[in-house]
C-alpha cells in the first residue's frame, strides 16, 4: 500500500511540466520521452582552452580534499548530448574517448532518459539491493533481456559485479575454486584445508597461479593487479605474488607486409606461455588458467591474430586449464561484434569473459563447469546494481533496433582508411594504424608528440585519450557516424600539419 501511494505521489509530481534534459522543451515525462527529437550539436564549439579557467578552479578546489591530478576537465552532464561532451567553461567537444570507453550510446540518450523516468523502474533506482540475498521479483527477466541476450555464444551463465576490477577478481577466484574442486575429485575439503585457509597457508590457500601478459591491464584490486603489467603507477609499492608473465606479441604493420615476421613473433610468445606453464607446474605453483585481453587496452592497443588466440585456447585445453578473456574494454560492440573474441573463430567458447564499462554493470559470463557449488563463495554486498541492468536492457534493445554493430563496422572502416591515408602523408610522425570496429589506435613517434596532439586536439574540440607510451586511442560510443570522423579528421590534419612542418 505504502509503495503504491509513493508511486502515485511520484506520478503526480512528475506530471508537472519541466524542461526535457535532452532537448530542453517543456514537457511532461509520460508523453515526451518517446517523441523527444533531441539533437546533438553539429560541430564542436570552443570558447576557451580546454581545460578552461572554471575547470581549473574546480580542480584546484577538489585538490584540497583529494588528489585531483588526473582530472582532465569538469563536465556539464546536463548539456552533454550524443557524441558531444560539454565542459564547465561552455566548450562542446566531440568525444571519441567516452569516459574511458564506457558510454555505449553517448550522452543523455533519450531512451535511457525515458527508462530512468519510467515510474515502474523507480523502486530499483532508489533501493539498491544486496543482490545475492534479496534479488528483485523480475531479476530473472532482467537478466535474460539484458545480459543473457548479449552473452557470447556458448556462455550461458552470468554473474553481475560492481566494476571491472572486481569482475576480473571474481573470475580469478572462480578459476581457482574450480581447479581445487576438480583436484579433490568430488571429496569435500579436509579439516586441515579449512583451518589453514584462515591463516593464508597451504593446503587451504594453495600456491595456484594464472598466466598473464606483458603490457596487460586487468584492474587495480590485488588479484587483478597481479596480472597488470602496463605502468608503474598502477603497481608500485604493492606486494605481488609470483605468477607467470608471458610476453604479448608485438606485431608489425601493415599486417599484410609482415605476415612471416608476425607469425614468428606470435609463435615466440606462445612457446613462452607453454614453457612458463611447465616451469610453474614443476615449481609446485600450478597454473590454473590464462587471462588475456582480446586487444590490450591500457598497455597500448596491442593486437594479435586469431591464430594466436586459437593457439592459446589449444594450450589451455591441452593443460586442462581455463581460458579467460578480459573484455572490460573491448566488450559491448566496440569492435563491431558484441565480443571481440568472436573475431577469433575459436573452436569452443572461452571459459570466462569479464565485462564492465559499456555494459554499465560489471560481471562475467562463464561456462557451466565454473558454477560455484557452495552458496556464498562468489559473493559481496551488492554484486552489481539492478538499476544498471535496467539501463543495459534498453541499451541492448537500441543496439538491435538501430543495427549499431553494422554502424560501428562501417564507421570503423572509414576511420581506419582515413587514418591510413594520413599515415602515408605524415610518415615518420604517425604509424601502425590498427583496430577492429571503432576500437582503433595509431602510434605517434614518441610520447611527447602523442601528448602534444591530445592537448592540441582538445583545444580544437576533440576529446581523445592515450594508451601505452605513445599510442592515441579511439574509444567512441557505438553511435559514432562517418560525419563525426570527418570532423575529427579536419582537426587531425590541422594539428598534425603544424607538428610535421
Ligand atoms: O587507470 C585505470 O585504472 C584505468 S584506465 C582504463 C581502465 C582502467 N580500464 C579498466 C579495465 C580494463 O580496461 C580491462 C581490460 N580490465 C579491467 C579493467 C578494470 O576496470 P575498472 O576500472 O572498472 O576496475
Amino acid at each position: 500500500m505504502l509503495a503504491s501511494s509513493a508511486l502515485r505521489h511520484f506520478r503526480k509530481s512528475v506530471t508537472k511540466t519541466f524542461p526535457c534534459s535532452t532537448c530542453l522543451a517543456k514537457q511532461t515525462f509520460t508523453s515526451h520521452a518517446t517523441k523527444c527529437t533531441a539533437k546533438e550539436p553539429d560541430q564542436p564549439l570552443i570558447k576557451t582552452n580546454v581545460p578552461g579557467p572554471r575547470s581549473e578552479a574546480l580542480k584546484q578546489e577538489l585538490g584540497t580534499v583529494q588528489n585531483s591530478g588526473s582530472v582532465v576537465f569538469f563536465t556539464d552532464y546536463d548539456r552533454s548530448q550524443g557524441n558531444y561532451i560539454a565542459d564547465a567553461d561552455g566548450n562542446l567537444l566531440l568525444d571519441l574517448y567516452m569516459q574511458i570507453a564506457s558510454m555505449p550510446l553517448g550522452y543523455n540518450h533519450p531512451r535511457l532518459i525515458q527508462t530512468v523516468k519510467n515510474a515502474q523502474n523507480l523502486a530499483l533506482f532508489v533501493n539498491r539491493p544486496a543482490l545475492s540475498c534479496f534479488p528483485p521479483l523480475q531479476w530473472m527477466i532482467r537478466l535474460r533481456n539484458a545480459l543473457l541476450s548479449m552473452a557470447p555464444p556458448g556462455l550461458n551463465s552470468v554473474q553481475t559485479m560492481a566494476c571491472g576490477a572486481c569482475s576480473v577478481e571474481n573470475c580469478l577466484k572462480s578459476m581457482f575454486m574450480t581447479y581445487q574442486r576438480q583436484m579433490r575429485g568430488g571429496k569435500p575439503p579436509s579439516q586441515e584445508e579449512l583451518q589453514s585457509c584462515l591463516i593464508n597457508e597451504p593446503p587451504g590457500c594453495p600456491n595456484l597461479t594464472v598466466v598473464s601478459f606483458s603490457n596487460a591491464f586487468h584492474g587495480r584490486t590485488m588479484g587483478a593487479l597481479s596480472m597488470t603489467h602496463a605502468k608503474w603507477v598502477h603497481k608500485l609499492d604493492n606486494p605481488q605474488p609470483i605468477w607467470p608473465i608471458a610476453q604479448f606479441p608485438r606485431l608489425q604493420y601493415p599486417l599484410d607486409q609482415f605476415e612471416r615476421e608476425n607469425r614468428a613473433e606470435e609463435d615466440r610468445c606462445l612457446a613462452m606461455v607453454e614453457e612458463l606453464i611447465e616451469k610453474f607446474n614443476k615449481l609446485d605453483r600450478p597454473v590454473v588458467g590464462i587471462c588475456v585481453e582480446p586487444i590490450q587496452g591500457e598497455g597500448g592497443d596491442n593486437m594479435a591474430s586469431p591464430y594466436f588466440f586459437q593457439s592459446l585456447q589449444n594450450i589451455t585445453k591441452k593443460n586442462r586449464i581455463s581460458l579467460m578473456f578480459d573484455e572490460v574494454q573491448t566488450g559491448c560492440g566496440a569492435t563491431g561484434k558484441m565480443w571481440a573474441h568472436e573475431h577469433f573463430n575459436l573452436d569452443e567458447p572461452p571459459d570466462l569473459v569479464s565485462f564492465s564499462k559499456k555494459m554499465l554493470t560489471g560481471g562475467f559470463f562463464f561456462r557451466d563447469h565454473l558454477m560455484p557449488q557452495e552458496a556464498g563463495r562468489i559473493f559481496n554486498t551488492w554484486v552489481g546494481d539492478p538499476s544498471k541492468v535496467i539501463l543495459l536492457e534498453e541499451v541492448a534493445k537500441v543496439i538491435k533496433e538501430q543495427d549499431l554493430l553494422k554502424q560501428v563496422n562501417e564507421t570503423g572502416k572509414y576511420l581506419i582508411s582515413s587514418l591510413e591515408e594520413a599515415q602515408v602523408k605524415f610518415d615518420g610522425l604517425i604509424s601502425r594504424t590498427r583496430g577492429l570496429g571503432t576500437h582503433v589506435a595509431i602510434d605517434f613517434k614518441d610520447p611527447t608528440s602523442r601528448d602534444h596532439f591530445i592537448k592540441e586536439a582538445r583545444n580544437k574540440g576533440i576529446n581523445l585519450g592515450g594508451s601505452g607510451s605513445q599510442t592515441l586511442r579511439f574509444r567512441p560510443s557505438l553511435i559514432l557516424e562517418k560525419k563525426h570522423v570527418d570532423i575529427f579528421m579536419d582537426v587531425f590534419y590541422s594539428v598534425v600539419k603544424e607538428m610535421y612542418d
